[in-house]
Parts: C-alpha cells; structure tokens; sequence
C-alpha cells in the first residue's frame, strides 16, 4: 500500500522512461513539480512511475538519479519494469561485462541481453559503482502498487497471482531470495515476475513468427488483460506490431483461451507501462491506462493526473513530445 503523505491530494502516474531525461523534466515541470536542494516534487501532489527508466534511450544515468532521489525523497513511487528486472536478474554478468569491457568476449554469451542493455552499459561504462548501487536499488523495488482508489504494475494486473504474492509475502518488494527463485520460469516466482512485467501472450499458430520492430523474432502476441469473452486473435491482441498472415479473424483455440484473464470492470483503475502505444492518449476502458506511448520512439512521454476519480477521463492525461536531435 502507498503511504502517501499526510498533505496529499492526488498523484501523477508516468509512463516508461528509457533514459528520456529532457522530457522527463518538462512533464514533471508542465505537472507543476518544482526542484529543491536537486529533487523535483510537488507540495500536494506524488509522482507514480510505472518502471522501464532504464535501456535505449540518451540520458540513462540522469533519468536513474532524478527518480531514485524523488524516491527517496517521498515525492514519488516506483513499480519494477521488466527492464529494471533483467539488470537485478543479470546482475553478475553485466558487472562483469562493466569490467571487462563492451566488445569483451564476455558480452559475446548474452546477445539479446546486451542489445537491449547496451546503451545504459555503454553510459555506466565510467560509473561502475554507481551502476551497482541502482541494481541493488531495483532489487528493492515493489513488484505492483496499490493506492488510495488505483493500481499500478509494470504490464500486468494479475489478480490471482497478486492475490497468492501477498499470501507468501510480507511486502510487495521483491528481495534476493525471491530473485534467485525467480530464474527458475516455472517457479512461482518466475511465473509471477514475468506476468506482471511482461504481461500475457499468446502463441502464433505452429510454425508461424513475427518480426517485432525491434529487431526481435517472436512466436507469441501480446494480449489484453481486460479483453471480454474474445473470439479471435484481434479481439485479444495488444502490441505495436500487427499480426502477421491475415490472422486477425483467427478463432481463439480453447486451450489459450483458458490463459487468458480479465480485469474486472467494476475493479479500481489501473496504470501500467510497457506496450508502445502510439496516438493521442486515452483511457483503454474506463478503469484502465497504459501511460506508455513511445516516448523513447519519439513518441510522447506520458502521465495520467489521478484524483480519485472510478471512471477515468480522458481530459487528465498530460504528455510532452519527444523530438528527433
Ligand atoms: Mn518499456
């Protein structure tokens, strides 16, 4: 539960970062936090940041010290993104990547991961001790929020698991024990880190793949969590990429239909990052936003104004455009 603070009259919920620093301070100003003694907070207000500050984008390394001292400082929250969770997962790897150089043959067992990480290792390569106090940070971090009236989680608001987290565990932080477990997939740890940061998929029909945008092959669609007695693969897809060989009609195979969950209508709004979505924001229904619209793609970096409100409204989201240099 967020303990908010006793002068507190709503809270701003931001979407992923990726190192978009510049745009970051211009929300927070355009939101009406101010900076004192280097942190920037509001006098009635909290942030919320929905994870994913780190990876791909320019600035990395100010992005991590501008949040982590809101955090600390109590004028915001933060939620683990799956990309806070593969630094925290891969920590002793990339420590040594750090140390013995980008281009080291090190580096050459982990392709996918040094990809995805090589603009923030490139940017901590002469901070490596301040890299290492950020991962010891994320593997702190709360796994999903509740707030007064609102969720929020990384990708996914998974009833069922959440429900079975809090009964094993004692705070919604993750910590080295449930870490380590959590490298098993199976595990419930790994089962849970996974849904929650990475949301539910489905798999493409056998022998089928896409080419996501990023470069990556994928057997598995990314799917809603709020999706009502679907069908079909379009009524259930959720993802920047469109769905390969015309299979938007495809019937759902009972099998995967079973996977999916649903996020009740009458349930308190939730925010959540993660799925680059483009346009103009808006509410998905009326108890659910994703505040990620690209920013680090050059589209909008994203905050919803939530003042307790059931049904969402589409006249409280705020954003700033990221430009091309
Ligand atoms: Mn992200």
């Amino acid at each position: 539960m967020i303990k908010s603070r006793p002068n507190n009259q709503g809270y701003d919920i931001i979407g992923d970062i990726h190192g978009c620093t510049e745009a970051l301070v211009q929300l927070l100003e355009r939101l009406g936090y101010r900076q004192h003694n280097g942190v920037y907070r509001h006098e009635q207000r909290e942030a919320v940041f929905v994870g994913d500050i780190i990876d791909r984008g320019a600035q990395v390394r100010e992005a991590l010290h501008l949040v982590k001292n809101m955090v600390e400082a109590q004028a915001a929250h933060i939620v683990l993104g799956n990309h806070e969770y593969n630094a925290v997962r891969n920590a002793d790897f990339l420590t040594t990547v750090l140390s013995e150089g980008l281009d080291s043959q090190a580096s050459e067992s982990k392709p996918r991961l040094m990809r995805l990480m090589g603009e923030t290792l490139q940017q901590f390569s002469r901070h490596q001790q301040e890299w290492q106090a950020f991962v010891d940070w994320f593997a702190t971090l709360p796994l999903f929020l509740e707030g007064p009236g609102f969720r929020v989680v990384h990708a996914c608001w998974d009833e069922e698991l959440i429900a079975e987290f809090k009964r094993r565990e004692s705070s919604h932080r993750i910590h080295p024990a449930f870490i380590e477990a959590s490298k098993d997939p199976k595990s419930f740890a790994g089962r849970v880190v996974d849904r929650l940061t990475r949301g539910t998929n489905m798999p493409l029909p056998e022998g089928m793949s896409l080419q996501s945008k990023d470069g990556f092959v994928r057997r598995f669609f990314r799917t809603k969590f709020w999706s009502e007695d679907p069908q079909t693969y379009g009524d259930v897809v959720f993802q920047p990429d469109p769905l390969p060989y015309d299979l938007t009609d495809h019937p759902i195979k009972r099998v995967d239909r079973k996977t999916l969950i649903h996020y009740h209508k009458d349930a308190v709004p939730v925010f959540f990052g993660h799925y680059w979505l483009k346009g103009r924001p808006r509410p998905l229904q009326p108890n659910i936003a994703c505040l990620d619209y690209s920013a680090v793609n050059y589209g909008r970096l994203t905050a919803y104004r939530f003042d307790g409100e059931m049904t969402l409204n589409p006249a409280k989201y705020v954003w700033v455009y990221v430009d091309k240099k």
